[in-house]
């Protein structure tokens, strides 16, 4: 495993040095799941696949701009689904964004992951690792990533990132977004998901929700590149993942670019949403 970290490494250096050479426009192309691509996309993309498909342990590499797994080492043992370029809009108006990586064996489900990685690019480039512990490393001048700590979510925390299309929220789920600002949760969301579940797992709790909407009823976050992974590491850090009722991670996709309504957080705000949303299974 220490040698996808370690591609990972010269992933995060050289996408960092992307943003300051490259432009930031958009292409004229779309990626598998509908999105117009920025040529950062395209670059990232490229970036991490040159890299990964170096790792002789890796088996297959799956792209979330890609629609297809791409098989690199027959003989390679993991398979690494990842989201190259997370929020890249955002990245043209110069906020935080982010590289995930999720390490799978034996299948592609929640309980085949073996680890998760994520790399943020803001005003410090880190990298995250789950393994058995959530660690965090920070970028130095020299370039080599030190180990600064690990990262615990306690059991409640004050932030409250609610994403989604507020207009197509259901009535419940308003609520109890509500209910969490009456209690005196601050509002912490970027719309992008690496900052903003960073943010939480750095001050040590919190809710951040995507909830299935009128117009998006599985959610918008996808399972293999995004959900999986960060489920992966909120249950490794002490938080819990899960899509309202489910845990996140005993779910299964039955396509590699499948979404899942998602919500991550600390014990307290989680129980209020299966609370919340247990009672609606019931209804329905
Ligand atoms: P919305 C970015 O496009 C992204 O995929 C995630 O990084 C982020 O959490 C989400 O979409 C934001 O979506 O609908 O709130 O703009």
């Amino acid at each position: 495993m220490i040698e996808v970290i370690e591609a990972v490494e010269k992933i995060a250096l050289r996408i960092r040095d992307a943003f300051i050479s490259e432009d930031v426009l958009y292409s004229h192309s779309i990626n598998a799941t509908g999105d117009v691509q920025l040529k950062l996309d395209i670059k990232s993309d490229l970036i991490v696949e040159e890299e990964l498909s170096k790792v002789f342990t890796l088996k297959e590499i799956i792209s979330e701009e890609k629609e297809k797994i791409l098989e690199v080492n027959p003989n390679g043992k993991y398979t690494i689904a990842y989201d190259p370029l997370d929020g890249s809009s955002l990245a043209d108006v110069n906020l935080s964004v982010g590289s995930i990586f999720g390490i799978y064996e034996g299948g592609l489900s929640g309980k085949h992951l073996k680890a998760a990685i994520y790399v943020i690019y803001g005003p410090r480039v880190e990298l995250v690792v789950a393994r058995e512990n959530v660690e965090i490393y920070k970028l130095k001048l020299n370039n080599k990533f030190h180990f600064l700590k690990e990262l615990h979510l306690k059991n409640k925390g004050k932030l409250n990132a609610p994403g989604g299309t507020q207009q197509y929220w259901a009535s419940y789920h308003k609520e109890m977004i509500d209910s969490f600002f009456k209690e005196g949760y601050r509002l912490r969301y970027s719309g992008g998901m690496v900052p903003d579940l960073h943010h939480i797992l750095l001050k040590g709790g919190g809710i951040f929700s995507y909830p299935g909407t009128d117009d998006k009823p599985n959610g918008k976050l996808r399972m293999l590149f995004e959900v999986f992974p960060f489920a992966y590491i909120y249950e490794k850090a002490g938080g819990y993942a899960i899509d309202g009722k489910n845990r996140i991670l005993d779910l299964t996709p039955k396509h590699i670019h499948d979404t899942t309504p998602c919500f991550f957080g600390s014990k307290y705000e989680i129980d209020k949403v299966k609370e919340v949303y247990g009672k609606r299974m019931k209804v329905e």
